[in-house]
């Protein structure tokens, strides 16, 4: 974040008490800040999911390694699904899909859900998945994506979801990594009006990852794609002779601790981190406070996130945490904008949303193209408004509450990780007076705190480092296969304290406000992307001597990446290497990685020890004055530097 959206953001006094009638009405009572730590997850635990066999030790800590839930046997399918059928609820619908063509659209209920995922999971059967397999996803929003995830639960067989606008590089990097035996896609996928390749990328990947000897392609677009015999099966041919009936493919009893799954990230280096997540732990987290901050009533909330299922927020806020609370949501295939800019306000309108969670990013976009669209359609039903990703400025907060929320709705703006698995520092609605721009307190259950460089708690008014001082279940449980460096990441700075990675502060009121990453990691449209990676991928290409890259601020992305290149020989930039450049990004890791711009340098400014000095590159990228140079080796560089960016910004302006 720019020191400036942190002054305007500090220097924020509105607050928003709850209302009376939401208060009357709430899942979460004041009292319920009061309830002890163990005693509160005991009772979530208990009482929100159904045990195969109860647990019998609460959780376990061995710094830094956590157990929950010790003892019990469970399976994430049958509570997202079986049990809401056999309680009766087969006739109510789970997702109320909508396809990007408009005319497109589904109601799944849970009883569907229940026979598209039975079947499917006996299709998977007969490729050898079964207890322990893992799984690699790679699909758009469609229904197919949460059936095949629940479809491996419901096995005991871990996935791992891969974003659809990742590239092949990525795929195969991941699916090497997590040793995935069958990869699950599509043939393509839609986006705004035009297709994404996922199958052709698929190819690429899978050459590159010869441990994934099976691959099954929905039928979506409908157009061409080659098949490869022996590998690759049509979903619909593989499934045709599977039996729906639930007694024909049994959940699987799994341990508490049986891994789920992985969601891969960005880190501080070029490899991407597997998010450990496993499984009581994990779906107590993500029901328990999708319940409570979301204030979900099955029974009346029509409940939209509008993310994609490829992150960590799709897993927990569309997937886990809603089907386990028997909620009926919206699916969503297509982006905010086609064919029109009013398309999500048509959605909300059509199915009568009440509960809206989404990205500042999104609500900037919404900004920007006005409040008409939104004005075009009754949104009076929406009750609750969520927000996640990055740090939301009051501008934004305010605008999202004015103009969604009839300037009646709560907003929770919800701060938590891939690797916190749930929400971890959010407003209550009904309970939580809230402010613009701050993420309030931390959940019951979780002790937040924030640290000085030494080591010492900070308290109301100060700022530093975001640790978590406890364990909750959903904690990761490490990075897959590279212990050393979990501890490292996580658990080096201070002694057996969590380090999430963000700066904070406390205000006078005990409120936390969450400032962004202190790390190399970039947030861009509310994906993490490090820096590392994008320089990986631009030296990878062979006319790229040397790379350095940072952020600048964007009115509507938050973050955008800003490359400072040096070519090979010292080859003067053009405006085609520049394109050529960008594309090799996507290339190497996805069009979410193409940077905004490149700057083409003869040199990049280094210390005398050879250390890129990133600081002096993004005050260039953000038109501030230029920090200290005295360590510079060559300080006529970041001169030189800075009249190249300020001549590509003259030429990008006029
Ligand atoms: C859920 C998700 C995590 C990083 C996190 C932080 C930023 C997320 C935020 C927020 C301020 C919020 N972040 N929510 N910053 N306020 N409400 O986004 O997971 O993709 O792993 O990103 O996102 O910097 O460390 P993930």
């Amino acid at each position: 974040m720019s020191d400036h959206a942190i002054e305007t953001m500090l220097a924020e006094e509105r607050t928003y008490p709850p209302s009376e009638e939401f208060a009357a009405q709430a899942n979460a009572k004041a009292d319920i800040y009061d309830v002890p730590f163990e005693q509160f997850w005991e009772r979530e635990g208990r009482e929100r999911l159904t045990w195969f066999e109860p647990f019998t030790e609460l959780y376990r800590w061995e710094p830094p390694y956590a157990q929950w839930y010790l003892g019990g046997k469970l399976n994430v399918c049958f509570n997202c699904v079986d049990r809401h059928v056999e309680a009766g609820g087969g006739d109510k619908v789970a997702f109320h899909w909508e396809g990007e063509p408009a005319e497109e659209t589904r109601a799944i209920t849970y009883a569907d859900l229940q026979r598209d995922v039975v079947r499917f999971a006996n299709a998977l059967k007969k490729l050898g998945v079964k207890k322990g397999t893992p799984v690699a996803i790679y699909m758009g929003m469609v229904p197919e994506l949460p059936v095949a995830m629940l479809a491996c639960t419901r096995l005991g067989a871990p996935h791992t979801v891969i974003f659809g606008g990742f590239s092949a590089d990525s795929l195969s990097g991941r699916m090497n990594d997590m040793r995935c035996e069958v990869l699950i896609t599509q043939d393509e996928a839609w986006r705004r009006g035009s297709t994404v390749p996922l199958k052709k990328v698929a190819d690429e990947a899978m050459d590159a990852a010869p441990v994934t000897k099976q691959c099954v392609v929905l039928r979506r677009s409908g157009n061409d794609v080659p098949m490869q015999d022996g590998r690759d099966h049509w979903w619909h041919e593989l499934e045709a002779d599977c039996s729906d009936d639930p007694e024909s493919c049994p959940c699987e009893p799994m341990d508490s601790e049986d891994l789920l799954f992985l969601m891969y990230t960005s880190g501080t280096t070029a490899k991407p981190k597997g998010i450990v997540h496993t499984t009581a732990g994990y779906l107590v987290g993500a029901s328990t406070t999708h319940h409570y901050i979301f204030d979900l009533k099955p029974e009346t909330d029509v409940y939209w996130c509008a993310a994609d299922i490829g992150w960590i927020t799709g897993h927990s806020y569309i997937v886990y945490g809603p089907l386990a609370n028997g909620a009926t949501s919206v699916l969503y295939e297509g982006t905010p904008d086609f064919p029109d800019k009013d398309r999500w306000w048509q959605i909300v309108e059509r199915y009568g949303v009440t509960i809206l969670y989404t990205a500042p990013t999104a609500i900037r976009a919404h900004m920007k193209w006005g409040p008409e669209h939104a004005q075009k359609h009754d949104l009076s039903t929406l009750r609750l408004l969520g927000s996640v990703g990055e740090p939301i400025n009051p501008e934004a907060w305010i605008w999202y509450r004015e103009h969604i929320g009839g300037d009646r709705t709560p907003i929770v703006d919800t701060w938590w990780q891939t690797e916190t698995g749930m929400i971890l520092i959010s407003p209550l609605p009904g309970v939580t007076t809230t402010k613009p721009g701050s993420a309030t307190r931390p959940f019951p259950g979780v002790d937040a705190g924030v640290f000085d460089e030494q080591g010492n708690e900070v308290g109301p008014g100060g700022g530093g480092y975001l640790v978590l001082k406890r364990p909750w279940p959903s904690m990761l449980r490490g990075i897959f296969g590279d212990d050393a460096r979990y501890k490292e990441t996580y658990w080096s700075k201070y002694p057996d304290v969590y380090l999430a990675g963000d700066g904070a502060r406390i205000d006078r009121d005990g409120d936390f406000w969450l400032l962004g990453r202190i790390d190399d990691v970039m947030n861009v449209s509310g994906h993490r992307i490090s820096t590392i990676e994008v320089e990986s991928a631009l030296v990878d290409h062979h006319d790229v001597a040397e790379a350095a890259v940072c952020s600048r601020a964007d009115a509507i992305t938050g973050e955008a990446i800003v490359a400072y290149v040096t070519l090979k020989g010292s080859a003067d930039g053009s405006v085609e290497k520049l394109e050529e450049l960008r594309n090799h990004v996507a290339q190497k890791i996805g069009a979410i990685a193409k940077p905004a711009n490149i700057v083409f340098t003869p040199e990049l400014p280094k210390t005398r020890s050879g250390k890129i000095m990133r600081r002096l590159l993004r005050d260039v990228a953000n038109d501030r004055q230029l920090g200290d140079t005295t360590t510079l080796a060559d300080p006529t560089v970041v001169s030189e530097i800075a009249k190249r960016a300020a001549e590509e910004k003259s030429q990008e302006e006029g």
